[in-house]
């Protein structure tokens, strides 16, 4: 397979004016018939009548017939290959009709036409639409639609598409047929087509002008009552985005359908979203406060597409963080406004540094806008969602709040109804605030995470304070030069009293915080009016995605933990001094010192944070998480994943220890009062008991171990059960967790989301013992491998949170992935291509698993390769 690359675009020759489309479904040989108004552009005319060929896509498609204005074109008026169907000297103007029969029921790849759970359903981004009809499958190609779908009326009562319900009826043979109007141009990924035996949860919103628009979740009827959080999360977002960007929706009606066999977690179709159940489907017996967050995120996210996404689109998929960058940042700072902000911003940044830095220094990195790709779906990424929504984030912050929604303003006014680049956005933001971005567009263009070193000098006769920063970017693949980056720096210097000093900065007052510009490899700040040696604190709030250093002292980050003004820096400072003190019993680990005591400043943090005064409690319930087995991971120059292992249990254990009584009162100061409900002051409350109720476990504490079992016993709420369940089963007391585990799946055993968390709790055990459990798990009934969450939540939980059992020295664990790879690639090639992820970051480890892992990779390569896992696979050994 080649490489596509972005300087090789080209602007379609032929536009579609209008798409009109006839599904007859039929599971196993739907036909479809699509009509196409087409005209030449004229750019691209040869000569003065002759025009280009059209060129369409399509794959697994069986073509029936193709005419032009009406004429039944003969087989050597066309040519067709398994990729296109290309007909040459049409006229400028014209409707072309093809007629294909694809085969939904075997479409296991979950692209295109589908069938799911018995239903029909659609993915067409990036290039799915290609599998339902002949198309320019292209995002810069943009039309009104018209759909109607044909169905049996028994089978597939409800019939949905794009836009508003134009004309239904019935037909013979006891079918039926609804038909649709989209008024929106839009690109075809943005089409979508559902049908099946579904109900609805209705409601209705009023926007700002005074419009009513249809709000619709369609479910299977059994998940009637599990849509309510969904339905209040979509009200909330579109008021946010009429209040905080001025938009406002455009159609009548609003739908959302809840789907079960899905390879992402949503999709923006236009009016017509579609969701993997378990990002829409939550009610408080089966879903934890964790997934109802993610609910209310990825309904606020899709949603926020119908502008940053859909009404402005992208003109090729290089653009691809243009909407997604975006939309993931509009959609946290939602959810940063409806719960807790600082938690938010603790959570984001603790998954980019894990996640996206390890991409971003691992053989797939790639720019915030890539260069080439040989599969976009694999370019679906933390790195395109997560530093993209970063750098949005910058840009936000640069401007401040009124020039960032001039900006806005401008960038949808602009581009409204077309196809747009990334430059577009920018130059909006610049055209609004007068600022220039030239320098910082390298962000969009550079890959690997830059990494910042920062030192202070304090001189007591000058009272000056000089800091010096230096920026580098390590070299990643294909890409050895790096410049420096526009990287802002939001800093105060604290007094040894705790508080916030006046800045001074080449004369001019700043106030008591200030963002530096770091613009130059290095530069040096000097403050002047200080007093007394004061301790920096930098990068607040996480201000740029970039690895900041400095030398700070224990002592000194025990300090600003309590003392910062900045709430995430005051997380950052306790995480910081957890990873030394876990740091030095790693080393201790390795020795073979296993009597090695925790450091008394992080015993003394944590008897300060569990005695202080009554904060934020849901900040509190992150300060008391020690940074996850990844995290730690991420900053050794050689993973041992045993010492970080047992130095992270060992740990927990000796706070357990030493403050028993300080957490046996936490748990109780926390436990539920009155009825459930999904607010953040409770899910607060909710957290703060369980991390108690986990450090109590992991002592196996008697005290805990009856908590535990009452608090599963109770069944308040799926939060409480999971996490009693899951310290139960972890513990060594098969006899309490094995039976726990079997009473769950029996009552459990009719909903597939809470038996995704059945198997997620059994593979995440860290006894030795779990593999065989994962093999046995892979024979279960509930279990399926065309599946997505069901893969997600055996085999991607165990490869990627049971770090010491999938990195097992005999490697079995890699060969264990390696046989789903190999199964999936033929299967779902989407799914092979991201679960393969653990094994590709084979440099990080010691020489013994780096061989076993490369052994795994290249008996993968051996196998005929989709493109998708071609890509990682080769990227990965190179
Ligand atoms: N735009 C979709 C992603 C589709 C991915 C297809 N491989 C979901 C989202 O970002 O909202
Ligand atoms: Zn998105």
């Amino acid at each position: 397979p080649a490489a596509i690359h972005l300087a090789d675009y080209q602007a379609p020759a032929w536009q579609v004016l209008e798409t009109r489309l006839t599904f007859e479904l039929e599971p196993s040989a739907t036909r479809v018939t699509t009509v196409l108004t087409l005209e030449c552009n004229p750019d691209a005319a040869i000569g003065s009548d002759a025009t280009p060929p059209l060129v369409l896509n399509g794959e697994h498609l069986t073509l029936e017939r193709v005419s032009v204005d009406g004429r039944v074109l003969a087989s050597d008026e066309f040519t067709i290959s398994e990729t296109h169907l290309t007909l040459d000297g049409l006229p400028a103007r014209c409707e072309l009709e093809t007629v294909v029969v694809i085969d939904p029921a075997a479409n296991t790849a979950l692209e295109g036409l589908y069938v799911s759970s018995g239903m029909f359903c659609t993915q067409c981004e990036a290039e799915g639409f290609r599998r339902i009809t002949y198309y320019p499958d292209r995002p810069d190609v943009m039309s009104v639609f018209t759909t109607t779908v044909i169905g049996d009326k028994a089978h597939y009562p409800i019939l949905l598409s794009n836009g508003n319900p134009v004309e239904r009826g019935e037909l013979e043979g006891g079918r039926h047929f609804v038909t649709w109007q989209d008024p929106h141009l839009k690109p075809c990924y943005l089409f979508a087509l559902v049908a099946g035996d579904l109900v609805k949860h209705a409601d209705s919103f009023t926007t700002m002008s005074g419009r009513d628009v249809a709000l619709e979740i369609w479910v299977e009827p059994e998940n009637l009552d599990k849509t309510q959080h969904a339905m209040t999360s979509l009200k909330a977002s579109m008021k946010w985005d009429e209040e905080v960007y001025g938009r406002e929706y455009d159609l009548d009606i609003f739908m959302i359908v809840a789907v079960n066999d899905f390879n992402m977690g949503a999709m923006e179709n236009k009016g017509l979203n579609i969701f993997n159940s378990s990002c829409v489907l939550a009610n408080h017996d089966t879903a934890t406060d964790a997934a109802f967050q993610r609910v209310e995120g990825v309904v606020a996210h899709e949603y926020f597409h119908n502008w940053s996404g859909n009404r402005v689109t992208c003109r090729d998929w290089f653009q691809l963080s243009l909407k997604e960058g975006f939309t993931v940042y509009r959609d946290q700072s939602f959810s940063a406004d409806m719960n807790s902000a600082p938690v938010k911003r603790i959570e984001d940044v603790a998954m980019l540094r894990t996640a996206q830095f390890a991409e971003d220094a691992g053989p797939t990195a790639h720019p915030v806008r890539p260069a080439s790709y040989i599969e976009i779906s694999n370019f679906y990424t933390l790195t395109i969602y997560e530093k993209g929504s970063e750098v949005v984030r910058m840009v936000a912050n640069l401007l401040g709040k009124e020039a960032f929604r001039r900006g806005s303003d401008l960038y949808f006014a602009q581009n409204d109804g077309r196809a747009a680049t990334i430059e577009d956005f920018i130059s909006a933001m610049s055209e609004a605030s007068g600022r220039d971005f030239t320098q910082f567009m390298r962000w969009y263009a550079q890959a690997g995470t830059p990494e910042v070193a920062a030192s202070g000098v304090f001189d007591a006769t000058a009272k000056t304070y000089t800091l010096t920063l230096r920026q580098t970017t390590a070299p990643t693949p294909g890409q050895n030069e790096k410049l420096p980056l526009v990287i802002p720096v939001r800093m105060g210097l604290v007094s040894a009293d705790g508080h916030d000093l006046p800045l001074v900065l080449e004369g001019a007052s700043l106030g008591s915080e200030s963002v530096l510009e770091l613009t130059e490899a290095e530069q040096s700040f000097v403050f002047t009016g200080i007093e007394h040696a004061p301790v920096p604190s930098l990068l607040r709030g996480f201000s740029a995605p970039v690895k900041l250093g400095f030398d700070y002292s224990r002592e000194q980050l025990a300090f600003l933990m309590q003392h910062d003004s900045d709430g995430f820096n005051r997380w950052e400072c306790g995480q910081r001094l957890a990873l030394a003190a876990l740091e030095d019993l790693m080393a201790a680990f390795q020795r073979g010192d296993k009597q090695a005591h925790l450091d008394e400043r992080l015993l003394a943090a944590y008897r300060f944070l569990l005695t202080g005064e009554p904060t934020d409690r849901a900040v509190l319930a992150e300060m008391l998480t020690l940074p996850s087995e990844a995290y730690i991971a991420e900053q050794q120059a050689v993973v041992d994943v045993d010492a970080i292992h047992w130095a992270r249990k060992t740990a927990k254990a000796q706070l357990a220890t030493v403050l028993r009584e300080e957490f046996v009162a936490l748990y109780h100061a926390n436990e539920q009062q009155g009825e459930y409900a999904p607010t953040f002051e409770q899910m607060a409350r909710r957290s703060l008991k369980n991390a108690a109720l986990s450090y109590l476990m992991g002592i196996e504490d008697k005290e805990g171990m009856r908590l535990a079992q009452a608090q599963l016993a109770a069944a308040h709420n799926m939060t409480d059960v999971r996490a009693a369940l899951t310290l139960l089963v972890h513990s060594s007391r098969t006899e309490l967790g094995n039976p726990a585990l079997k009473a769950f799946a029996e009552r459990w055993s009719h909903d597939p989301l809470v038996m995704d968390q059945w198997f997620a709790i059994q593979v995440t055990r860290p006894q030795a013992d779990v593999l065989d459990r994962v093999r046995f798990l892979m024979e279960h009934p509930a279990f399926s491998l065309t599946n997505p969450n069901k893969v997600r939540a055996l085999i991607g939980t165990f490869a990627g949170q049971n770090r010491v059992n999938f990195h097992r020295i005999d490697g079995e664990g890699y060969r264990l992935l390696a046989d789903v790879v190999i199964e999936l690639n033929r299967l779902n090639p989407d799914i092979a291509a991201r679960i393969i992820t653990p094994l590709t970051r084979f440099k990080r480890f010691d020489a013994a698993r780096q061989a076993l892992m490369k052994t795994e990779l290249e008996r993968i390569r051996n196998e005929k390769l989709s493109r998708n896992v071609y890509e990682v696979v080769e990227k990965a050994l190179a």
